[in-house]
């Protein structure tokens, strides 16, 4: 069955952006099963759509590989599936149960996009080798895939969470995924302690850990916010491998031993900021873009050493762009600031009220087709090689 004018339809509806706070007053005020499954209905398969529209905008070399096919095929088959529902009452008991199936059966159908869109680039690169325009264009379109994908997950992770069995026994005062008085200075703890263990199991050492923390709205109360744990620790635990494996790569045969990993939590009227600070010796400005570039980070190429690639510490494939979006979802953020020499300062910043942080979701458009034309911006910059062309040329001689 062709469902390409179904693909069409739901494509023109633009996905409806979900506030923290929203996702948290509906799964709290005695939680309406049927409302969310009439929302889910429309909204999961608009949000589909809208990337599968986009996905066809890939360069035809990337979008014929392998990889590439089968992680389309998973779409369509997840379309499909949603369809079935687009007239089924809510009021027939077996459809709320089948429904509640079919996500999860989604879900897990699409667990490995992140590798596998990772091997479609990687067979690309293989044949075509690495090229700015299609590094660009592949840049713009993961960074808005993997957006919708994690906002796909998160609206599958709250329906099944808030009425499926298995009422979490970790955590009960948990909304679904989210944490209404999550603390931060804990999840920061917590994923050290994670990476702490990977680094010392590869390295038979590792960096300590020192936290402080600045409440600005209620001095010495731990800062909380209404946020989704499992993000944040994402995000903690890819900065924290970060910054372990360049301290210990660092001074692992210095005497003085290993300068601590920091932590900074602080607190202000609009912003929850974390910045997580080492001194393994920094990066400099001019290679910072790449940590984020998915067509540069993926690859076999640029990996000059093997036994370096294979440390599990590495962190440096796709954890540092897909921590950034995460950040970036809930109208967040994330910079690196490296000083070269000495070390590198990781901020995250997310919003302080649960009322700002909307679901920040590409949306497929006219200014979204216009960027595949278009690629990276023209070069209206001078070239340090070529300019001035020749200055002999304004000598007088
Ligand atoms: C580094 C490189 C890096 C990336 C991300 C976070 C921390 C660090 N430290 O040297």
């Amino acid at each position: 069955k062709d469902v390409t004018p179904k693909i069409e339809f739901y494509s023109r509806f633009s996905p409806s952006p979900m506030s923290i706070k929203q996702f948290l007053d509906f799964g709290r005020e005695n939680a309406c099963e049927k409302t969310s499954y009439m929302f889910l209905r429309k909204e999961l398969p608009v949000r589909l759509a809208n990337t599968m529209r986009e996905v066809t905008l890939l360069p035809g070399n990337l979008l014929s590989q392998p990889s590439v096919q089968l992680v389309q095929s998973w779409y369509s088959q997840s379309f499909v599936e949603l369809l079935d529902y687009e007239n089924r009452s809510p009021d027939d008991p077996r459809t709320l149960n089948d429904f509640l199936d079919i996500l999860i059966q989604i879900r897990n159908r699409h667990n490995d996009v992140v590798p596998t869109m990772a091997q479609g680039v990687i067979e690309y690169k293989e044949k075509f080798g690495f090229d700015p325009f299609i590094s660009s264009n592949v840049q713009y379109f993961l960074d808005r895939f993997y957006t919708s994908r994690i906002s796909f997950r998160m609206l599958i992770n709250q329906h099944t969470l808030l009425f499926g069995d298995d009422t979490n026994p970790a955590h009960p005062k948990h909304i679904g995924g989210i944490d209404p008085n999550c603390n931060v200075v804990e999840v920061v703890r917590d994923a050290y302690e994670t990476a702490k263990m990977l680094c010392e199991k590869y390295y038979m050492m590792a960096p300590e850990l020192h936290i402080k923390e600045f409440n600005t709205k209620k001095p010495n109360r731990p800062v909380q916010v209404v946020y989704v744990p499992s993000h944040l620790f994402h995000m903690l635990f890819e900065l924290f491998k970060n910054s372990m494996r360049a301290t210990v790569e660092l001074h692992e045969n210095s005497e003085k031993g290993l300068p601590p990993v920091k932590a900074l939590v602080t607190l202000g009227k609009e912003d929850l900021s974390i910045k997580i600070s080492d001194q393994g010796g920094g990066v400099p400005l001019r290679k910072i873009d790449r940590l984020f570039n998915y067509m540069y980070s993926t690859a076999p190429t640029p990996r000059l050493n093997s036994s370096e690639a294979a440390a599990p510490l590495a962190g440096f494939g796709y954890g540092l762009p897909i921590s950034r979006l995460y950040a970036r979802y809930f109208q967040g953020d994330m910079n690196l600031y490296s000083l070269e020499g000495v070390g590198t300062h990781a901020v995250i910043y997310l919003k302080a009220l649960s009322s700002e942080s909307f679901e920040r979701l590409p949306v497929f458009n006219k200014s979204a087709w216009r960027h595949y034309q278009l690629g990276p911006e023209a070069d209206d910059w001078s070239n340090p090689s070529s300019d001035p062309r020749d200055a002999s040329t304004f000598k007088v001689n």
